[in-house]
């Protein structure tokens, strides 16, 4: 059996949940309370020495400590339904689009909630090294993350996923990057409405709908 390292509020390993949904592939789930600061103890430093979730054990012992290599060895381990793209095109596309929500959304909000929250004082980077917060930099990711919703609103005009015609990876790092942004208080706006028709889309998955946000 596959154990799968989690904490059900963190967006990291939302991420990796949806992912595995869509392709039905079962793990059994390990709970790391990152609230409890669970993740810098000895016995999950033993699972991964980064101190993140989420983490895949596999059946031969590999763990792997990243998204990226998660979604890899799903992709690879039930090709259907395919989530990296189908063509060569497609798997560019996806490929450039998740890596874009990832640097200019997912960062965007790591980087306002990171340097601002007090019960992240101290820890403005994940790992086992403390950083202090940079108030300027909180203020930085919130007009990053407005900029990024509008991108996503003009990418979205006439198209129902963001990076090919099917639902992808990049669907998913969007949905969970979009909801990731309540916790500083940005959401789509009004007018936001190619983006707001696509989250109410990719939102009722059946995947998405009994994960926790
Ligand atoms: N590169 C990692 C990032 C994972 C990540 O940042 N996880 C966060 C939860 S969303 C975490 O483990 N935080 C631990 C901490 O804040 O110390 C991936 O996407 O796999």
């Amino acid at each position: 059996m596959l154990v799968f390292y989690d904490f059900t509020p963190a967006p990291s390993p939302r991420r990796a949940r949806i992912f595995l949904a869509e392709k039905a592939i079962e793990t059994e789930t390990v709970q790391v309370n990152l609230r409890t600061r669970e993740q810098l103890g000895e016995a999950y430093r033993a699972i991964n020495p980064q101190c993140t979730v989420p983490a895949l054990k596999l059946e031969d012992g590999t763990i792997l400590t990243e998204n990226a290599g998660i979604f890899a060895f799903a992709e690879a381990f039930r090709p259907d339904p395919p989530l990296l793209g189908r063509t060569p095109t497609e798997k560019g596309l996806v490929a450039t689009w998740n890596a874009r929500i990832e640097q200019e959304g997912f960062a965007a909000v790591a980087e306002a909630l990171r340097n601002s929250s007090p019960a992240m004082k101290d820890r403005a980077l994940t790992g086992p090294i403390d950083y202090p917060q940079i108030p300027e930099l909180a203020e930085r990711g919130k007009r990053r993350l407005e900029a990024f919703l509008d991108m996503l609103d003009a990418r979205l005009a006439g198209r129902d996923h963001v990076a090919v015609d099917t639902f992808s990876l990049a669907d998913i790092t969007g949905l969970v990057v979009v909801d990731f942004g309540k916790m500083v208080k940005i959401e789509p706006r009004d007018d936001h409405t190619n983006l707001r028709r696509w989250h109410a889309t990719v939102s009722a998955r059946p995947s998405v709908g009994r994960q926790a946000r």
